[in-house]
C-alpha cells in the first residue's frame, strides 16, 4: 500500500485531460450558449442520445499528437496524465469491445488515442492514468443521469450496468495499455459501500499497483479527492489531491477565455504542495485534438518557474 503510493506522493503535479465528443459543440448547442461546464452539455441541453451520438460521425481530431501532449505535460513539470477514457456522456475515447460507442469504431478518426498516449508516456517517463465515470453514463438505461431518454426510473438496474459495462471496461483499460498509474473514478452518487469496495478491489485484482482515487466512493479510494477546484485551508493527515481547471470548464468551450494567470497557478501549486497535496490540473483539448494555446502557454511558464527553482 505504502509502496504503490510512492510515485504519486513524489509526483505532486499531474495533467488532467478532459477530451470527448463534447469538444465539438464546445459549449454551444444549436446556436445557443449552454451555461456550465462543457462536458456536461448533453445533460444541460437534454440532448437525446440519437442526436448526441451523431457527433461521433464528425469526430476526427487529425491534429492529435500524443507526443506533443506529453511534451506539454513534461515541460510543465507534470509527472503523470489522467485522461477521460469515458466521461458521463458514455462515449469511450479508447477501443472498447464492450461498447461500439467508442472512438475507434464510431468515428472517422478510427485511431485509439490511449494506445498512442501509452506509448508516448512510456517514452517520456510519465505515468498514464484513466478517468472513468462509473456511476453517471448518459448513454445507458441502467446507469445514472439520463432521465430524458430513459424516464422510467423503475426499469433501471444499476447493478447490471456495473457488471456488464463498468467492470468489463475497467478491465479493458487495465489490460490493453500497460501499467496504469491510477484510475480516477467520479461522482459516486448513490453507490453503496459494497459497490465502492468491490470496484476498488476489482482494480487492485487486475493491477495491484494501480491507485484508486477517492471518488470511487464511500471512502474506499487510496487517497482523498477534494471537490472540484477545492483547496484545503490546512494540510490533511491523509493523502489528498486537488483537481482543478485553468478556466471555468473541464471540456473545451469556445467561449471560455477566462484563464488563470501563470502566477495564480504557481501560487496554487506552491500552496498545495506545501500542504502535502497533489495538484491535478486540467486541459481541455479541441475537437481537432489540440490543447488550447493559452493553456499551453500557462503550463510552459509554470514549468519554467519550476525548473528555475529546482536549479536554485
Ligand atoms: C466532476 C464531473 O462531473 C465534471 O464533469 C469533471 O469531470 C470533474 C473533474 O468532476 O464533478
Amino acid at each position: 500500500q505504502t509502496n504503490k503510493m510512492a510515485w504519486w506522493r513524489e509526483a505532486k503535479f499531474g495533467m488532467f485531460i478532459h477530451w470527448g465528443l463534447y469538444a465539438i459543440p464546445a459549449g454551444v448547442w444549436n446556436g445557443k450558449e449552454i451555461p456550465g461546464i462543457g462536458e456536461w452539455i448533453m445533460k444541460r441541453a437534454q440532448v437525446p442520445i440519437a442526436e448526441y451520438a451523431k457527433l461521433a460521425e464528425q469526430f476526427n481530431p487529425v491534429r492529435f499528437n500524443s507526443r506533443e501532449w506529453v511534451e506539454v505535460a513534461k515541460n510543465a513539470g507534470m509527472k503523470y496524465i489522467v485522461i477521460t477514457a469515458k466521461h458521463h456522456d458514455g462515449f469511450c475515447m479508447y477501443h472498447s469491445k464492450v461498447s461500439k460507442y467508442n472512438i475507434v469504431d464510431a468515428t472517422p478518426f478510427g485511431r485509439d488515442p490511449m494506445k498512442e498516449l501509452a506509448e508516448a508516456c512510456a517514452e517520456a517517463g510519465l505515468r498514464l492514468c484513466f478517468y472513468y465515470s462509473q456511476t453517471q453514463d448518459w448513454y445507458e438505461k441502467d446507469a445514472v443521469g439520463n432521465d430524458w431518454d430513459f424516464p422510467n426510473a423503475e426499469e433501471k438496474q444499476f447493478e447490471r450496468y456495473l457488471e456488464e459495462k463498468v467492470k468489463p471496461q475497467v478491465k479493458e483499460l487495465l489490460t490493453q495499455y500497460g501499467p496504469i498509474g491510477l484510475i480516477w473514478f467520479d461522482t459516486p452518487m448513490m453507490m453503496t459501500s459494497e459497490q465502492s469496495i468491490e470496484l476498488a478491489e476489482y482494480v487492485r485484482s487486475i493491477q495491484p499497483d494501480c491507485i484508486v482515487n477517492g471518488r470511487v466512493g464511500n471512502g474506499f479510494g487510496d487517497y482523498v479527492c477534494l471537490g472540484d477546484n477545492e483547496t484545503p485551508a490546512t494540510s490533511l493527515t491523509a493523502d489528498w489531491e486537488t483537481c482543478a481547471t485553468l478556466n471555468h470548464t473541464w471540456g473545451f468551450k469556445t467561449n471560455d477565455h477566462d484563464w488563470k494567470s501563470p502566477e495564480t497557478i504557481i501560487r496554487l501549486l506552491s500552496d498545495i504542495v506545501s500542504k502535502n497535496g497533489t495538484y491535478l490540473l486540467n486541459v481541455g483539448p479541441t475537437a481537432e485534438g489540440v490543447i488550447p494555446e493559452p493553456s499551453v502557454n500557462i503550463l510552459q511558464e509554470v514549468g519554467q518557474w519550476l525548473s528555475r527553482n529546482e536549479a536554485a
